[in-house]
């Protein structure tokens, strides 16, 4: 169904059913804006679905990794371009202490807690409208849902505007004391073809990466990244970052970039393709940048036009950085009772 949305006359909205999961209805949300740039959402995780702009050839091209399928995605992949929380990143022993008592949390990979858990915002459906230029997503995350301490009311809302950007504005309201660290684990690769992103370039406003222990859980000290394959202080060619991180076991970048202060009119992170020219500008009030080079995939996870292969796409997540969940000094991803916390991450579109 293809409307007008509201008095964002240029904008063309769509909601539609995109499949079943587990007997379950999961709706596509889509907006168009004047310049043919297309923002499109599932309800399953409150997914970045699509992000198409216009090619000279006509064409329209989509810059995310997506799935056919939503069992791809909770079976095969399940943080693909999802909406990631309560918090985004490891929790070290999957365990953390507000207010003196400690709470324990899913230990969903190895001996910690990732992206929030088995119940974390990507494994289930959100409840979504269009209202204007907005694609509103809401979800009451309980604690009987993910242990995580607190009921809490999230609100996740994509906003397209007529300058080519999409806006995410992560909101929550807690009824006690919790933790909220929200971020979005799109995928990107601004290449038509199929090949992997080696042929970007990358800029992240950063001097330094948390140093990570053998289990990538951040040990507190920072490194810096200064003439080394991580400096990207400068647009640098990922490829060539890639090709001198052959010799450590990750074989690519999966990393937390701690942002320098900055003004945040000004962007944290820039990913380009010097080849079409497209791009992707991220402006954001968080302190940190995870940058993950979907390293060692292969192709048994079937995209839509592209293949899964080491580097076939860049996740670039802006959050408070991980360790913040016991270390002050890494950010504050406290939520209280009587407060609505919000986060916000734009992405601006060149092509
Ligand atoms: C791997 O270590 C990486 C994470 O950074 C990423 O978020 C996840 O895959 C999807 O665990």
């Amino acid at each position: 169904m293809a409307e007008r949305s509201g008095d964002m006359a240029a904008m063309i909205a769509n909601t539609k059913v995109f499949d079943q999961y587990k007997g379950e209805d999961i709706y596509e949300y889509s907006l168009t804006n004047k310049n043919g740039v297309t923002l499109s959402t599932l309800s399953w995780g409150a997914n970045w679905y699509e992000l198409l702009v216009p090619t000279k050839a006509g064409k329209k091209q989509n810059l995310l990794l997506n799935f056919p399928h939503t069992a791809d995605y909770a079976e095969k992949n399940p943080y693909l371009c999802m909406s990631i929380g309560r918090t985004a990143g490891r929790i070290g022993g999957a365990s953390f202490t507000i207010n003196g008592k400690t709470y324990n949390v899913d230990v969903n990979e190895s001996d910690y807690n990732l992206h929030g858990g088995f119940h974390g915002f990507n494994f289930y459906t959100w409840n979504g409208k269009i209202q204007d230029n907005h694609i509103i997503f809401n979800k009451k995350v309980t604690n009987e849902l993910d242990n995580f301490p607190g009921n809490m009311d999230v609100t996740i809302t994509y906003t397209l505007t007529d300058d080519d950007e999409v806006i995410i504005d992560y909101a929550a309201e807690t009824d006690a004391d919790s933790l909220f660290n929200p971020t979005n684990h799109a995928y990107w690769n601004l290449n038509a073809g199929d090949d992997p992103v080696t042929n970007h370039e990358l800029y992240i406003h950063s001097s330094h990466r948390a140093a990570l222990n053998s289990n990538k859980i951040p040990t507190g000290e920072l490194a810096p990244v200064l003439n080394t394959p991580y400096d990207f202080s400068k647009n640098a060619p990922l490829g060539k970052a890639i090709a001198a991180l052959q010799s450590i076991p990750e074989k690519g970048l999966d990393d937390v970039f701690i942002i320098d202060d900055h003004d945040p009119a000004k962007p944290v992170a820039e990913l380009r393709n010097p080849d079409n020219g497209i791009s992707v500008t991220i402006f954001s009030e968080r302190n940190a940048i995870v940058s993950y080079t979907a390293n060692g995939w292969d192709d048994s996870q079937k995209f839509i036009d592209k293949t899964g292969q080491p580097q076939v796409a860049i996740a670039l997540e802006s959050q408070t950085a991980p360790n913040a969940v016991s270390d002050l000094k890494f950010g504050d991803i406290s939520i209280e009772p009587g407060e609505i916390k919000h986060y916000y991450t734009k992405y601006k579109f060149g092509y």
